[in-house]
């Protein structure tokens, strides 16, 4: 055994390992599993692809090194250097006889939750140790797939001309309604964490037409459920000289292209979770219909009122649908009117859960004033943004996607903590 600061250079990832002809190779990572068999022993090293097996046969390999495999303790950090050798039973079918083993980095505590249970008990213990809680394969095989289904949007997004934008997050007022802001100090100024990139990706359709912005957007969501975070990502999108129409066939498209994307991924790499099934088309509901129909079911619901998820459990809506055409009384002010009553409006759903919402957007100047107006809102705090429609603001529609709930919905993850790395709710400041 040898002990020492240098982090010995990697040659071969786990992946790389099946498919190498040279003899010696050095892997690191961290450990997950130590057996002791009477004069064989096991290491399992994770690396950021998957695993290394390391076998050590009493007689076949250095004395010392068989002797320290048990004193060994699950997440240090090491290296190992050895022989490589193709075995059948190992998990990507090669393994390794080590010549040397360094303890880079030795992990000084036991973990508090067993590293490869699938569901454990206490979300919050695991949540106060969350890099060790994402040691775990079925948890980094959520954050995968976030990575190959966010790849694919951004594809998705860049192959029809979007620009990616950034807009401010601290900024001076609320866009989607007051209850839920943060407020801020910003210098001698009240100002406000962004609810939404709402009036900012509008304006950026004047000269860029299509962009879109994957980034935080902040609710301070009182409850405590299963798909309210305080920070959660939002994939909006914005795009001008189009309808909200226009918006649900893009919808249409990135969850297409999604789905597409995680069956390849998830069979290249044997995970196995339950997917949603494709669907060509969406269907659409009117807000209208579905009143009624709830209405038929005997809840107390009038016209105007929201929707819930309970209404929506007794209905018995399956799989993606849009909820079209809402009060306009339940809408935001930049929210289009199709009549006095209606707007140009729509939710995407899942079941129960909403995914995203979209809208087409108010682009004259006099009918936004008259719909603040008419909603109670101080005009003057809102100069910064009216002052563009003096010039020219072009027609345009877009929508806000919730990503933890899109990749709950596309992983089959009843609690939306699991899929966000650091979760912030109305309890949880740290880590
Ligand atoms: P909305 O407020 O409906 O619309 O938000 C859009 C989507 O963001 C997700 N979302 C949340 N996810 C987790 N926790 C929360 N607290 C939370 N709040 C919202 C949901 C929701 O459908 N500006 C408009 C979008 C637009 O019209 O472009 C907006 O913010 O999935």
């Amino acid at each position: 055994m040898s002990h020492t600061d240098n982090c010995i250079k990697r040659d071969h990832y786990s992946k790389e390992l099946k498919n190498t002809n040279v003899e010696l190779v050095t892997v690191t990572g961290w450990i997950s599993s130590i057996r002791s068999h009477k004069n064989i022993r096991f290491v399992t090293i994770q690396d950021r692809f998957g695993e290394i097996q390391i076998v050590a046969k009493r007689g076949t390999c250095n004395n010392d090194i068989f002797d320290m495999i048990p004193k060994l303790k699950e997440h240090s950090s090491i290296s190992v250097n050895g022989k490589l050798q193709s075995s059948e039973k190992s998990p990507n079918g090669v393994e390794i006889i080590p010549f040397q083993i360094n303890i880079i980095s030795k992990a000084e505590k036991i973990s508090p939750f067993n590293n490869n249970a699938k569901t454990l008990e206490s979300i919050d213990t695991r949540l106060d140790l969350r890099a060790i809680d994402l040691r775990r394969k079925s948890l980094r095989d959520l954050f995968l797939i976030r990575n190959e289904i966010l790849k694919s949007i951004r594809k998705y997004f860049y192959q029809n001309y979007f620009v990616e934008v950034n807009t401010p997050k601290i900024i001076s007022t609320s866009t989607e309604g007051g209850s839920s802001l943060f407020p801020v100090f910003y210098y001698n100024k009240e100002a406000f964490l962004a609810q939404s990139p709402q009036l900012y990706k509008e304006q950026l359709t004047m000269s860029f037409e299509k962009v879109f912005e994957i980034s935080s957007i902040f609710r301070a969501e009182a409850s405590r459920t299963n798909r309210h975070l305080s920070e959660a990502i939002s994939i909006d999108f914005e795009e001008a000289f189009v309808n909200y129409f226009d918006i649900m066939v893009r919808l249409e498209h990135i969850i297409k292209t999604s789905l597409e994307t995680l069956n390849r991924f998830i069979k290249c790499q044997n995970i196995v979770i339950d997917i949603p099934k494709t669907q060509d088309v969406i269907p659409k509901y009117t807000y209208d219909d579905l009143i009624n129909e709830i209405q038929k079911t005997g809840y107390d619901v009038e016209w105007g009122d929201d929707i819930s998820p309970k209404h929506l459990k007794k209905l018995g809506l399956n799989d993606f649908y849009f909820i079209i055409d809402w009060p306009n009384s339940t809408k935001p002010f930049y929210v289009k009117d199709k009549s006095k009553t209606i707007s140009e409006s729509f939710d995407l759903m899942y079941g129960d859960l909403e995914i995203s919402s979209g809208s087409t957007r108010i682009s004259n100047k006099i009918e936004i004033k008259n719909k603040m107006q008419n909603k109670s809102m101080h005009t003057n705090l809102f100069d910064y943004h009216l002052r563009v429609f003096d010039y020219g603001m072009p027609p345009h529609s877009g929508c806000g996607i919730g990503l933890e709930r899109f990749l709950m919905v596309l992983t089959n993850t009843t609690n939306i903590r699991d899929v966000s790395f650091y979760p912030r709710d109305v309890d949880r400041l740290i880590p």
